[in-house]
Protein backbone atom coordinates (compact mmCIF):
# COMPACT_ATOMS: atom_id res chain seq x y z
CA UNK A 1 0.00 0.00 0.00
CA UNK A 2 1.08 3.08 -0.68
CA UNK A 3 0.42 6.17 2.34
CA UNK A 4 -0.11 10.26 1.20
CA UNK A 5 -2.16 12.95 2.33
CA UNK A 6 -5.09 14.69 -0.24
CA UNK A 7 -6.21 17.80 1.50
CA UNK A 8 -4.77 16.95 4.63
CA UNK A 9 -6.54 13.81 4.79
CA UNK A 10 -4.32 10.39 5.69
CA UNK A 11 -5.26 8.32 2.25
CA UNK A 12 -3.67 4.63 1.92
CA UNK A 13 -4.38 2.63 -1.75
CA UNK A 14 -2.65 0.40 -3.75
CA UNK A 15 0.28 1.01 -5.78
CA UNK A 16 -0.35 2.40 -9.18
CA UNK A 17 -3.57 3.95 -8.08
CA UNK A 18 -3.74 6.98 -9.88
CA UNK A 19 -3.87 10.45 -7.91
CA UNK A 20 -7.50 11.02 -8.59
CA UNK A 21 -8.61 7.69 -7.65
CA UNK A 22 -7.19 7.85 -4.57
CA UNK A 23 -9.16 11.17 -3.85
CA UNK A 24 -12.25 9.87 -4.80
CA UNK A 25 -11.46 6.91 -2.51
CA UNK A 26 -11.66 9.05 0.45
CA UNK A 27 -14.72 11.18 -1.26
CA UNK A 28 -13.09 14.16 -3.07
CA UNK A 29 -14.30 14.44 -6.43
CA UNK A 30 -11.72 16.15 -8.40
CA UNK A 31 -13.22 17.47 -11.90
CA UNK A 32 -12.24 16.62 -15.44
CA UNK A 33 -13.64 16.80 -18.95
CA UNK A 34 -11.84 14.09 -20.79
CA UNK A 35 -10.95 11.52 -18.18
CA UNK A 36 -12.42 7.87 -19.16
CA UNK A 37 -10.70 5.08 -17.22
CA UNK A 38 -8.73 2.58 -19.40
CA UNK A 39 -9.76 4.86 -22.74
CA UNK A 40 -8.48 7.93 -22.31
CA UNK A 41 -6.17 9.13 -19.65
CA UNK A 42 -3.88 11.33 -21.20
CA UNK A 43 -4.94 14.67 -19.29
CA UNK A 44 -6.06 16.41 -22.60
CA UNK A 45 -8.51 19.04 -20.89
CA UNK A 46 -5.87 20.31 -17.90
CA UNK A 47 -8.93 20.49 -15.46
CA UNK A 48 -7.62 17.68 -12.82
CA UNK A 49 -4.84 19.55 -12.08
CA UNK A 50 -3.54 19.47 -8.32
CA UNK A 51 -0.89 20.85 -6.17
CA UNK A 52 2.03 18.09 -4.99
CA UNK A 53 3.67 19.76 -2.53
CA UNK A 54 7.36 20.82 -3.31
CA UNK A 55 6.74 20.85 -7.07
CA UNK A 56 6.88 24.13 -8.58
CA UNK A 57 4.17 22.90 -11.44
CA UNK A 58 0.92 21.30 -11.12
CA UNK A 59 0.35 17.92 -12.05
CA UNK A 60 -2.79 16.41 -13.75
CA UNK A 61 -4.45 13.91 -11.09
CA UNK A 62 -6.09 11.45 -13.86
CA UNK A 63 -2.48 9.64 -15.23
CA UNK A 64 -0.11 10.52 -12.17
CA UNK A 65 -0.15 7.69 -9.93
CA UNK A 66 0.36 8.16 -5.96
CA UNK A 67 3.90 7.82 -4.34
CA UNK A 68 5.02 7.31 -0.87
CA UNK A 69 4.94 10.46 1.48
CA UNK A 70 3.21 12.46 -1.22
CA UNK A 71 0.89 15.62 -0.33
CA UNK A 72 -1.19 17.07 -2.47
CA UNK A 73 -3.71 19.97 -2.43
CA UNK A 74 -7.03 19.78 -4.74
CA UNK A 75 -8.16 23.05 -4.08
CA UNK A 76 -5.13 25.64 -3.50
CA UNK A 77 -5.46 28.88 -4.81
CA UNK A 78 -2.86 27.82 -7.51
CA UNK A 79 -5.22 25.16 -8.49
CA UNK A 80 -7.98 27.18 -8.42
CA UNK A 81 -6.22 29.84 -10.65
CA UNK A 82 -5.08 27.19 -13.03
CA UNK A 83 -8.16 25.46 -12.89
CA UNK A 84 -10.49 28.92 -13.91
CA UNK A 85 -8.15 29.69 -16.82
CA UNK A 86 -7.99 26.43 -18.33
CA UNK A 87 -11.98 26.33 -18.13
CA UNK A 88 -12.02 29.91 -19.43
CA UNK A 89 -9.41 28.71 -22.34
CA UNK A 90 -11.94 26.36 -23.10
CA UNK A 91 -14.86 28.21 -23.47
CA UNK A 92 -12.75 30.28 -25.76
CA UNK A 93 -13.03 28.16 -28.33
CA UNK A 94 -16.33 26.47 -27.60
CA UNK A 95 -20.21 27.77 -28.85
CA UNK A 96 -21.49 28.05 -25.25
CA UNK A 97 -25.06 29.18 -26.43
CA UNK A 98 -26.37 27.00 -23.79
CA UNK A 99 -29.92 27.97 -23.52
CA UNK A 100 -30.26 26.42 -27.40
CA UNK A 101 -27.76 23.20 -26.73
CA UNK A 102 -29.51 19.96 -26.87
CA UNK A 103 -26.46 19.14 -24.22
CA UNK A 104 -27.75 21.59 -21.52
CA UNK A 105 -28.60 20.86 -18.63
CA UNK A 106 -26.08 17.39 -18.95
CA UNK A 107 -23.19 18.90 -20.40
CA UNK A 108 -20.21 18.29 -18.00
CA UNK A 109 -18.35 21.79 -19.48
CA UNK A 110 -21.50 23.49 -18.35
CA UNK A 111 -21.65 22.13 -14.88
CA UNK A 112 -17.96 22.97 -14.50
CA UNK A 113 -18.10 26.45 -15.50
CA UNK A 114 -21.63 27.17 -13.49
CA UNK A 115 -19.74 25.41 -10.84
CA UNK A 116 -16.74 27.73 -10.54
CA UNK A 117 -18.84 30.37 -10.84
CA UNK A 118 -17.57 31.90 -14.12
CA UNK A 119 -20.80 34.03 -14.93
CA UNK A 120 -19.51 34.96 -18.66
CA UNK A 121 -17.14 34.14 -21.12
CA UNK A 122 -14.06 36.34 -21.41
CA UNK A 123 -12.80 35.51 -24.95
CA UNK A 124 -16.45 35.33 -27.07
CA UNK A 125 -16.38 34.93 -30.38
CA UNK A 126 -19.50 34.82 -33.03
CA UNK A 127 -20.29 31.31 -33.80
CA UNK A 128 -22.72 30.86 -37.10
CA UNK A 129 -24.80 27.79 -36.84
CA UNK A 130 -24.04 25.18 -39.57
CA UNK A 131 -27.55 25.01 -40.31
CA UNK A 132 -30.10 22.58 -39.92
CA UNK A 133 -31.61 20.06 -40.83
CA UNK A 134 -29.01 17.37 -41.42
CA UNK A 135 -29.28 14.32 -43.03
CA UNK A 136 -27.06 11.74 -41.40
CA UNK A 137 -28.10 10.56 -38.24
CA UNK A 138 -24.58 11.57 -36.43
CA UNK A 139 -24.47 15.41 -36.18
CA UNK A 140 -20.72 16.89 -35.09
CA UNK A 141 -21.25 20.48 -34.29
CA UNK A 142 -17.65 21.38 -34.44
CA UNK A 143 -17.66 24.81 -32.53
CA UNK A 144 -19.07 22.75 -29.36
CA UNK A 145 -15.76 20.69 -29.56
CA UNK A 146 -13.61 21.20 -26.57
CA UNK A 147 -10.47 18.12 -28.13
CA UNK A 148 -11.34 15.97 -25.00
CA UNK A 149 -10.32 13.27 -27.52
CA UNK A 150 -12.79 10.89 -26.24
CA UNK A 151 -14.86 9.83 -29.70
CA UNK A 152 -11.37 8.99 -30.80
CA UNK A 153 -10.46 6.79 -28.17
CA UNK A 154 -13.92 4.94 -28.03
CA UNK A 155 -14.29 4.65 -31.47
CA UNK A 156 -10.68 3.12 -31.58
CA UNK A 157 -10.03 1.52 -28.52
CA UNK A 158 -13.72 0.32 -27.82
CA UNK A 159 -15.26 -0.30 -31.34
CA UNK A 160 -11.88 -0.40 -33.31
CA UNK A 161 -12.92 1.62 -36.11
CA UNK A 162 -10.90 5.05 -35.94
CA UNK A 163 -13.08 6.96 -37.71
CA UNK A 164 -12.37 9.86 -35.86
CA UNK A 165 -8.65 11.57 -35.56
CA UNK A 166 -6.91 14.77 -34.66
CA UNK A 167 -6.27 17.40 -37.66
CA UNK A 168 -4.12 20.24 -37.74
CA UNK A 169 -2.18 22.00 -35.74
CA UNK A 170 -1.75 24.37 -32.65
CA UNK A 171 -4.99 26.85 -31.87
CA UNK A 172 -6.54 25.42 -35.00
CA UNK A 173 -6.51 21.76 -33.58
CA UNK A 174 -9.45 20.08 -33.93
CA UNK A 175 -11.16 16.82 -34.37
CA UNK A 176 -11.58 15.13 -37.99
CA UNK A 177 -12.40 12.17 -39.85
CA UNK A 178 -9.82 10.06 -40.70
CA UNK A 179 -8.17 10.22 -43.96
CA UNK A 180 -10.33 13.64 -44.56
CA UNK A 181 -13.51 12.29 -45.85
CA UNK A 182 -16.80 13.22 -45.22
CA UNK A 183 -18.42 11.33 -42.32
CA UNK A 184 -21.41 9.94 -44.09
CA UNK A 185 -18.49 8.51 -46.81
CA UNK A 186 -16.07 6.91 -43.93
CA UNK A 187 -17.67 3.14 -42.35
CA UNK A 188 -18.88 4.48 -39.22
CA UNK A 189 -21.05 1.72 -38.04
CA UNK A 190 -23.34 4.93 -36.47
CA UNK A 191 -23.38 2.77 -33.07
CA UNK A 192 -23.65 6.04 -31.41
CA UNK A 193 -20.65 5.37 -28.55
CA UNK A 194 -18.92 8.43 -29.22
CA UNK A 195 -21.88 10.40 -29.04
CA UNK A 196 -22.75 8.80 -25.35
CA UNK A 197 -18.66 9.67 -24.70
CA UNK A 198 -18.96 13.02 -25.67
CA UNK A 199 -18.96 15.53 -22.49
CA UNK A 200 -21.05 18.41 -24.65
CA UNK A 201 -23.01 18.57 -27.83
CA UNK A 202 -19.69 18.56 -30.10
CA UNK A 203 -21.70 15.11 -31.53
CA UNK A 204 -25.14 14.41 -30.96
CA UNK A 205 -27.64 12.18 -33.14
CA UNK A 206 -30.16 13.90 -35.89
CA UNK A 207 -33.42 14.75 -33.44
CA UNK A 208 -36.56 13.80 -35.65
CA UNK A 209 -39.06 14.55 -33.14
CA UNK A 210 -40.34 17.51 -34.14
CA UNK A 211 -42.08 16.15 -37.02
CA UNK A 212 -44.12 13.55 -35.30
CA UNK A 213 -45.73 16.21 -33.52
CA UNK A 214 -47.24 17.38 -37.08
CA UNK A 215 -48.41 14.07 -37.89
CA UNK A 216 -50.00 13.83 -34.40
CA UNK A 217 -52.12 16.90 -35.46
CA UNK A 218 -53.48 15.64 -38.68
CA UNK A 219 -56.46 14.00 -38.03
CA UNK A 220 -56.01 12.16 -41.35
CA UNK A 221 -53.13 10.07 -39.72
CA UNK A 222 -52.91 7.23 -37.15
CA UNK A 223 -50.00 7.38 -35.20
CA UNK A 224 -48.27 3.94 -33.65
CA UNK A 225 -45.50 3.76 -31.21
CA UNK A 226 -43.14 0.90 -30.85
CA UNK A 227 -40.56 0.59 -27.87
CA UNK A 228 -37.41 -1.07 -27.81
CA UNK A 229 -36.69 -3.29 -24.72
CA UNK A 230 -34.05 -1.47 -23.89
CA UNK A 231 -35.91 1.97 -23.22
CA UNK A 232 -37.86 0.81 -20.95
CA UNK A 233 -34.98 0.49 -18.75
CA UNK A 234 -33.59 4.01 -18.81
CA UNK A 235 -36.26 6.12 -20.28
CA UNK A 236 -37.14 8.56 -17.32
CA UNK A 237 -33.62 8.67 -16.44
CA UNK A 238 -32.81 11.73 -17.07
CA UNK A 239 -36.51 12.76 -15.42
CA UNK A 240 -35.29 12.09 -12.44
CA UNK A 241 -37.03 8.64 -11.36
CA UNK A 242 -35.45 5.77 -10.61
CA UNK A 243 -35.99 2.55 -12.42
CA UNK A 244 -38.19 0.77 -10.06
CA UNK A 245 -40.86 4.16 -10.78
CA UNK A 246 -39.93 3.83 -14.04
CA UNK A 247 -42.19 0.63 -15.07
CA UNK A 248 -43.07 -0.21 -18.49
CA UNK A 249 -46.82 0.86 -17.80
CA UNK A 250 -45.95 4.40 -16.80
CA UNK A 251 -44.04 4.97 -19.77
CA UNK A 252 -46.96 3.33 -21.66
CA UNK A 253 -48.98 5.72 -19.97
CA UNK A 254 -46.49 8.73 -21.21
CA UNK A 255 -46.99 7.90 -24.98
CA UNK A 256 -50.62 8.04 -24.96
CA UNK A 257 -50.31 11.22 -22.90
CA UNK A 258 -47.78 12.59 -25.57
CA UNK A 259 -50.42 11.92 -28.29
CA UNK A 260 -50.16 8.30 -29.58
CA UNK A 261 -53.16 6.51 -31.01
CA UNK A 262 -51.51 3.29 -30.21
CA UNK A 263 -49.15 2.10 -28.09
CA UNK A 264 -47.68 -0.73 -28.72
CA UNK A 265 -43.86 -2.55 -27.93
CA UNK A 266 -41.19 -4.26 -29.77
CA UNK A 267 -40.82 -7.24 -27.62
CA UNK A 268 -43.78 -8.68 -29.71
CA UNK A 269 -41.98 -8.23 -33.25
CA UNK A 270 -39.31 -9.71 -31.09
CA UNK A 271 -41.14 -12.79 -30.70
CA UNK A 272 -41.85 -12.59 -33.90
CA UNK A 273 -38.21 -12.84 -34.82
CA UNK A 274 -37.53 -15.36 -33.22
CA UNK A 275 -39.95 -17.96 -34.75
CA UNK A 276 -38.35 -16.96 -38.41
CA UNK A 277 -34.85 -16.40 -37.27
CA UNK A 278 -35.26 -19.61 -35.02
CA UNK A 279 -37.14 -21.14 -38.06
CA UNK A 280 -34.23 -20.24 -40.64
CA UNK A 281 -31.45 -21.37 -38.17
CA UNK A 282 -32.75 -25.30 -37.60
CA UNK A 283 -33.35 -24.86 -41.56
CA UNK A 284 -29.61 -23.74 -42.48
CA UNK A 285 -28.24 -25.73 -39.76
CA UNK A 286 -26.65 -28.35 -42.14
CA UNK A 287 -25.53 -26.26 -45.00
CA UNK A 288 -23.63 -24.03 -42.38
CA UNK A 289 -21.85 -27.17 -41.05
CA UNK A 290 -20.57 -27.72 -44.63
CA UNK A 291 -19.28 -24.19 -44.75
CA UNK A 292 -17.55 -24.30 -41.16
CA UNK A 293 -19.60 -20.99 -40.42
CA UNK A 294 -21.93 -20.02 -38.21
CA UNK A 295 -25.16 -18.00 -39.28
CA UNK A 296 -25.36 -14.41 -37.21
CA UNK A 297 -28.08 -12.60 -36.17
CA UNK A 298 -29.17 -9.52 -38.11
CA UNK A 299 -31.30 -7.54 -35.78
CA UNK A 300 -28.22 -5.16 -34.55
CA UNK A 301 -28.17 -1.66 -37.49
CA UNK A 302 -24.60 -1.14 -36.59
CA UNK A 303 -23.12 -4.75 -36.80
CA UNK A 304 -25.08 -4.87 -40.36
CA UNK A 305 -23.13 -1.49 -40.99
CA UNK A 306 -19.74 -3.24 -39.68
CA UNK A 307 -20.29 -6.28 -41.43
CA UNK A 308 -20.90 -4.71 -45.05
CA UNK A 309 -17.71 -2.68 -44.62
CA UNK A 310 -15.48 -4.85 -42.25
CA UNK A 311 -16.23 -8.23 -43.68
CA UNK A 312 -18.04 -8.47 -46.73
CA UNK A 313 -17.58 -11.97 -47.22
CA UNK A 314 -19.99 -12.74 -44.12
CA UNK A 315 -22.76 -11.05 -45.36
CA UNK A 316 -23.99 -14.37 -46.88
CA UNK A 317 -23.92 -15.94 -43.19
CA UNK A 318 -26.27 -13.33 -42.06
CA UNK A 319 -29.64 -14.03 -40.80
CA UNK A 320 -32.15 -12.92 -43.72
CA UNK A 321 -34.99 -11.86 -40.70
CA UNK A 322 -35.26 -8.21 -40.40
CA UNK A 323 -34.91 -6.59 -36.88
CA UNK A 324 -37.72 -6.74 -34.46
CA UNK A 325 -38.33 -2.80 -35.55
CA UNK A 326 -38.86 -3.40 -39.30
CA UNK A 327 -40.61 -6.18 -38.64
CA UNK A 328 -42.97 -4.61 -36.44
CA UNK A 329 -43.64 -1.85 -38.93
CA UNK A 330 -44.03 -4.16 -41.53
CA UNK A 331 -46.64 -5.94 -39.74
CA UNK A 332 -48.19 -2.71 -38.71
CA UNK A 333 -48.84 -1.70 -42.22
CA UNK A 334 -50.21 -4.64 -43.43
CA UNK A 335 -51.58 -6.72 -40.71
CA UNK A 336 -52.88 -4.14 -38.02
CA UNK A 337 -53.90 -2.02 -40.81
CA UNK A 338 -56.04 -4.62 -42.20
CA UNK A 339 -57.30 -5.36 -38.33
CA UNK A 340 -58.48 -1.58 -38.27
CA UNK A 341 -59.89 -1.24 -41.51
CA UNK A 342 -57.74 1.42 -42.80
CA UNK A 343 -55.82 1.98 -45.74
CA UNK A 344 -52.01 2.00 -44.88
CA UNK A 345 -50.95 5.48 -46.00
CA UNK A 346 -52.81 6.67 -43.09
CA UNK A 347 -50.35 4.97 -40.77
CA UNK A 348 -47.47 6.63 -39.59
CA UNK A 349 -45.47 4.51 -37.40
CA UNK A 350 -43.00 5.63 -34.86
CA UNK A 351 -40.37 4.11 -33.19
CA UNK A 352 -38.25 4.68 -30.04
CA UNK A 353 -34.86 2.94 -29.94
CA UNK A 354 -32.05 3.22 -27.66
CA UNK A 355 -29.82 3.31 -31.06
CA UNK A 356 -28.50 6.21 -33.60
CA UNK A 357 -28.11 3.43 -36.08
CA UNK A 358 -31.40 2.35 -36.33
CA UNK A 359 -32.54 5.80 -37.59
CA UNK A 360 -30.17 4.41 -40.72
CA UNK A 361 -32.03 1.17 -40.72
CA UNK A 362 -35.13 2.64 -40.82
CA UNK A 363 -34.16 4.34 -44.28
CA UNK A 364 -32.59 1.52 -46.17
CA UNK A 365 -34.75 1.51 -49.05
CA UNK A 366 -34.61 -2.58 -49.97
CA UNK A 367 -35.71 -3.24 -45.90
CA UNK A 368 -39.11 -2.07 -46.68
CA UNK A 369 -41.92 -4.58 -47.32
CA UNK A 370 -42.71 -4.09 -51.13
CA UNK A 371 -45.25 -1.54 -52.40
CA UNK A 372 -46.31 -0.76 -48.51
CA UNK A 373 -43.84 2.51 -48.40
CA UNK A 374 -42.01 2.41 -45.44
CA UNK A 375 -42.12 -0.27 -42.56
CA UNK A 376 -40.94 2.95 -40.09
CA UNK A 377 -41.82 6.56 -40.49
CA UNK A 378 -40.10 7.97 -37.80
CA UNK A 379 -36.84 6.73 -35.27
CA UNK A 380 -36.26 8.59 -32.00
CA UNK A 381 -33.93 7.97 -29.46
CA UNK A 382 -34.19 7.18 -25.99
CA UNK A 383 -33.41 10.77 -25.24
CA UNK A 384 -35.88 12.62 -27.48
CA UNK A 385 -38.18 10.14 -25.60
CA UNK A 386 -37.44 12.01 -22.61
CA UNK A 387 -37.25 15.52 -24.10
CA UNK A 388 -41.29 15.14 -25.24
CA UNK A 389 -42.17 14.02 -21.75
CA UNK A 390 -39.87 17.60 -20.78
CA UNK A 391 -41.64 19.63 -23.82
CA UNK A 392 -44.85 18.99 -22.68
CA UNK A 393 -44.43 18.80 -18.50
CA UNK A 394 -45.36 15.37 -18.33
CA UNK A 395 -45.13 14.02 -14.69
CA UNK A 396 -43.75 10.63 -14.50
CA UNK A 397 -44.55 10.15 -10.84
CA UNK A 398 -48.15 11.20 -11.08
CA UNK A 399 -49.02 8.63 -14.34
CA UNK A 400 -50.92 5.69 -13.14
CA UNK A 401 -49.38 2.70 -15.04
CA UNK A 402 -51.69 1.68 -18.27
CA UNK A 403 -51.46 -1.51 -19.93
CA UNK A 404 -50.07 -1.25 -24.29
CA UNK A 405 -52.40 -1.63 -26.47
CA UNK A 406 -53.28 -4.97 -28.34
CA UNK A 407 -51.92 -7.10 -30.53
CA UNK A 408 -48.86 -5.76 -31.02
CA UNK A 409 -48.23 -4.69 -27.46
CA UNK A 410 -48.03 -8.20 -26.09
CA UNK A 411 -44.26 -9.76 -25.77
CA UNK A 412 -42.81 -12.26 -23.59
CA UNK A 413 -39.64 -12.37 -21.23
CA UNK A 414 -37.85 -14.03 -24.32
CA UNK A 415 -38.75 -10.48 -26.06
CA UNK A 416 -37.91 -8.22 -22.91
CA UNK A 417 -34.28 -9.62 -23.07
CA UNK A 418 -33.35 -8.75 -26.54
CA UNK A 419 -32.19 -5.74 -25.37
CA UNK A 420 -28.94 -7.05 -23.26
CA UNK A 421 -25.93 -8.99 -24.72
CA UNK A 422 -27.17 -12.39 -25.30
CA UNK A 423 -30.68 -11.81 -25.07
CA UNK A 424 -31.28 -12.57 -28.18
CA UNK A 425 -29.35 -15.86 -28.25
CA UNK A 426 -30.93 -16.99 -25.12
CA UNK A 427 -34.84 -16.20 -26.62
CA UNK A 428 -33.71 -18.09 -29.52
CA UNK A 429 -32.57 -20.96 -27.96
CA UNK A 430 -34.99 -21.37 -25.61
CA UNK A 431 -37.89 -21.20 -28.84
CA UNK A 432 -34.87 -24.31 -30.75
CA UNK A 433 -34.86 -26.31 -28.35
CA UNK A 434 -38.83 -26.69 -28.31
CA UNK A 435 -38.95 -27.05 -32.02
CA UNK A 436 -35.91 -29.93 -32.00
CA UNK A 437 -37.55 -31.78 -29.09
CA UNK A 438 -40.99 -30.80 -28.81
CA UNK A 439 -40.76 -29.64 -24.79
CA UNK A 440 -39.92 -26.10 -23.37
CA UNK A 441 -36.67 -26.45 -21.90
CA UNK A 442 -36.88 -24.62 -17.75
CA UNK A 443 -36.29 -21.07 -19.29
CA UNK A 444 -33.35 -20.23 -17.17
CA UNK A 445 -31.40 -23.11 -18.76
CA UNK A 446 -29.26 -21.23 -21.40
CA UNK A 447 -28.05 -18.22 -18.35
CA UNK A 448 -24.23 -19.46 -19.22
CA UNK A 449 -24.84 -16.93 -22.01
CA UNK A 450 -25.17 -13.77 -19.83
CA UNK A 451 -22.74 -11.78 -18.60
CA UNK A 452 -20.43 -8.72 -18.82
CA UNK A 453 -17.40 -10.55 -20.27
CA UNK A 454 -16.15 -9.40 -23.86
CA UNK A 455 -18.32 -12.55 -25.34
CA UNK A 456 -19.69 -15.75 -23.88
CA UNK A 457 -20.32 -19.25 -25.64
CA UNK A 458 -21.95 -21.96 -24.93
CA UNK A 459 -21.83 -26.16 -26.35
CA UNK A 460 -25.50 -27.45 -25.66
CA UNK A 461 -27.12 -30.86 -26.35
CA UNK A 462 -30.11 -30.46 -27.94
CA UNK A 463 -32.07 -33.39 -28.10
CA UNK A 464 -28.89 -35.04 -29.28
CA UNK A 465 -28.16 -32.28 -32.05
CA UNK A 466 -24.66 -30.86 -30.83
CA UNK A 467 -25.16 -26.68 -31.01
CA UNK A 468 -22.83 -24.22 -30.64
CA UNK A 469 -23.02 -20.61 -29.86
CA UNK A 470 -21.59 -17.29 -29.13
CA UNK A 471 -22.66 -13.45 -27.83
CA UNK A 472 -20.30 -10.89 -28.08
CA UNK A 473 -21.07 -7.29 -27.98
CA UNK A 474 -18.64 -4.38 -29.01
CA UNK A 475 -16.94 -3.72 -32.33
CA UNK A 476 -13.80 -4.38 -31.29
CA UNK A 477 -14.33 -7.31 -29.45
CA UNK A 478 -16.66 -8.73 -32.72
CA UNK A 479 -13.44 -8.22 -34.55
CA UNK A 480 -11.06 -10.00 -32.25
CA UNK A 481 -13.79 -13.10 -32.26
CA UNK A 482 -14.23 -12.95 -36.24
CA UNK A 483 -10.62 -12.54 -36.48
CA UNK A 484 -11.12 -16.29 -34.59
CA UNK A 485 -13.85 -17.91 -36.43
CA UNK A 486 -11.55 -17.20 -39.54
CA UNK A 487 -8.68 -18.34 -38.98
CA UNK A 488 -10.75 -21.56 -37.85
CA UNK A 489 -9.26 -21.23 -33.93
CA UNK A 490 -13.22 -20.51 -32.90
CA UNK A 491 -16.42 -23.13 -34.11
CA UNK A 492 -20.18 -21.77 -33.36
CA UNK A 493 -22.85 -22.74 -34.99
CA UNK A 494 -24.84 -19.24 -34.79
CA UNK A 495 -23.58 -16.25 -32.70
CA UNK A 496 -25.30 -13.21 -31.39
CA UNK A 497 -23.56 -9.86 -32.19
CA UNK A 498 -24.56 -6.60 -30.72
CA UNK A 499 -22.35 -3.29 -31.78
CA UNK A 500 -22.68 -1.21 -28.01
CA UNK A 501 -20.80 -2.52 -25.26
CA UNK A 502 -23.71 -4.34 -22.98
CA UNK A 503 -26.10 -4.66 -26.06
CA UNK A 504 -28.42 -2.00 -26.69
CA UNK A 505 -29.34 -1.00 -22.87
CA UNK A 506 -25.65 0.86 -23.41
CA UNK A 507 -26.83 1.67 -26.68
CA UNK A 508 -25.82 5.00 -28.46
CA UNK A 509 -29.43 6.89 -28.15
CA UNK A 510 -29.73 5.75 -24.39
CA UNK A 511 -29.25 8.75 -21.85
CA UNK A 512 -25.93 10.05 -21.49
CA UNK A 513 -24.07 9.86 -17.81
CA UNK A 514 -20.82 11.43 -17.91
CA UNK A 515 -18.74 9.12 -18.05
CA UNK A 516 -20.63 6.29 -16.27
CA UNK A 517 -21.65 3.30 -17.31
CA UNK A 518 -24.98 1.93 -17.19
CA UNK A 519 -25.61 -1.08 -19.10
CA UNK A 520 -24.56 -3.90 -16.77
CA UNK A 521 -27.68 -2.57 -14.00
CA UNK A 522 -29.59 -1.77 -17.26
CA UNK A 523 -29.62 -5.52 -18.38
CA UNK A 524 -30.27 -6.35 -14.60
CA UNK A 525 -33.59 -4.09 -15.13
CA UNK A 526 -34.75 -6.84 -18.29
CA UNK A 527 -33.86 -10.15 -16.72
CA UNK A 528 -36.35 -8.70 -13.85
CA UNK A 529 -38.68 -8.32 -15.96
CA UNK A 530 -38.13 -11.18 -18.18
CA UNK A 531 -38.51 -13.18 -14.74
CA UNK A 532 -42.04 -11.23 -13.88
CA UNK A 533 -42.95 -11.69 -17.43
CA UNK A 534 -45.76 -15.10 -17.30
CA UNK A 535 -44.58 -15.68 -20.67
CA UNK A 536 -41.39 -16.59 -21.08
CA UNK A 537 -41.08 -18.66 -24.68
CA UNK A 538 -41.49 -16.27 -28.10
CA UNK A 539 -43.49 -19.12 -29.13
CA UNK A 540 -46.01 -19.27 -26.69
CA UNK A 541 -46.82 -14.90 -27.88
CA UNK A 542 -50.59 -15.33 -28.44
CA UNK A 543 -50.89 -13.04 -30.63
CA UNK A 544 -47.30 -13.65 -32.82
CA UNK A 545 -49.53 -17.20 -32.91
CA UNK A 546 -52.68 -15.25 -33.88
CA UNK A 547 -50.75 -13.20 -36.77
CA UNK A 548 -49.47 -16.09 -38.09
CA UNK A 549 -53.00 -17.85 -38.38
CA UNK A 550 -54.77 -14.99 -39.34
CA UNK A 551 -52.39 -13.55 -42.00
CA UNK A 552 -48.57 -15.26 -41.81
CA UNK A 553 -49.58 -18.99 -41.84
CA UNK A 554 -46.30 -20.62 -40.60
CA UNK A 555 -42.74 -19.22 -40.51
CA UNK A 556 -40.70 -18.68 -43.62
CA UNK A 557 -44.07 -18.95 -45.88
CA UNK A 558 -44.20 -16.79 -48.64
CA UNK A 559 -46.18 -14.14 -46.64
CA UNK A 560 -43.44 -14.05 -43.99
CA UNK A 561 -40.50 -14.25 -46.63
CA UNK A 562 -42.24 -11.21 -48.12
CA UNK A 563 -42.38 -8.76 -44.97
CA UNK A 564 -40.18 -9.85 -42.32
CA UNK A 565 -36.79 -10.98 -44.37
CA UNK A 566 -34.13 -9.49 -46.56
CA UNK A 567 -31.09 -9.55 -48.57
CA UNK A 568 -28.92 -7.28 -46.57
CA UNK A 569 -28.39 -5.56 -50.57
CA UNK A 570 -27.91 -2.18 -49.76
FE1 LIG B 1 -32.36 -3.38 -29.69
FE2 LIG B 1 -33.75 -4.92 -31.08
S1 LIG B 1 -32.87 -5.47 -29.08
S2 LIG B 1 -31.71 -4.12 -31.74
O1 LIG B 1 -30.76 -3.64 -29.04
O2 LIG B 1 -33.23 -7.55 -32.14
O3 LIG B 1 -32.09 -0.67 -30.78
O4 LIG B 1 -33.65 -2.55 -27.16
O5 LIG B 1 -35.15 -2.71 -30.39
O6 LIG B 1 -35.07 -4.05 -33.66
O7 LIG B 1 -36.27 -6.04 -30.13
C1 LIG B 1 -32.16 -1.66 -30.26
C2 LIG B 1 -33.08 -2.77 -28.10
C3 LIG B 1 -34.19 -3.31 -30.37
C4 LIG B 1 -34.59 -4.43 -32.69
C5 LIG B 1 -35.38 -5.59 -30.53
C6 LIG B 1 -33.41 -6.52 -31.81
FE1 LIG C 1 -17.05 5.47 -34.29
FE2 LIG C 1 -19.47 4.53 -33.56
FE3 LIG C 1 -18.93 7.14 -33.44
FE4 LIG C 1 -19.20 5.96 -35.81
S1 LIG C 1 -20.79 6.21 -34.25
S2 LIG C 1 -17.63 7.42 -35.24
S3 LIG C 1 -18.29 3.94 -35.40
S4 LIG C 1 -17.97 5.51 -32.21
Amino acid sequence: MVNLKIDKIDVSVPEGTTVMEAAASVGIKIPSLCYLKNINEIAACRICLVELKGKDKLITSCNNVVQEGMEIYTNSPKVRSARRTNVQLILSQHDSRCTTCLRSGNCALQSIANDLGLMDNPFPDDWVDEGWPRKYPLVRTSQKCIRCMRCVQVCDKIQGMNIWDVANTGSRTTIGVTGQRKLENSDCTLCGQCITHCPVAALHAREDWQGILDKMADPDVITLVQVAPAVRTAWAESLGFSREEATPGRMAAALRRLGFDYVFDTIFSADLTIMEEGSEFLSRFDSLKEDGMPMFTSCCPGWIRFVKTQYPQLVPYLSSAKSPQQMFGAVSKTYFAKVLGVDPSRLFCVSIMPCVAKKHEADIPTINAAEKGKDVDCVLTTRELARMIRADRIVVGALQEEPFDQPLGLGTGAGEIFGVTGGVMEAALRSAYYLITGKNPEPDSFREIRGQEPWRESELNMGGTRVRVAAVSGLGNTRKLIEKILRGEKHYDFVEVMACPGGCVGGGGQPIHDGEELASVRGEALYRLDKKNPLRFSHENPCVQQLYKEYLGEPLSEKAHELLHTDHNS
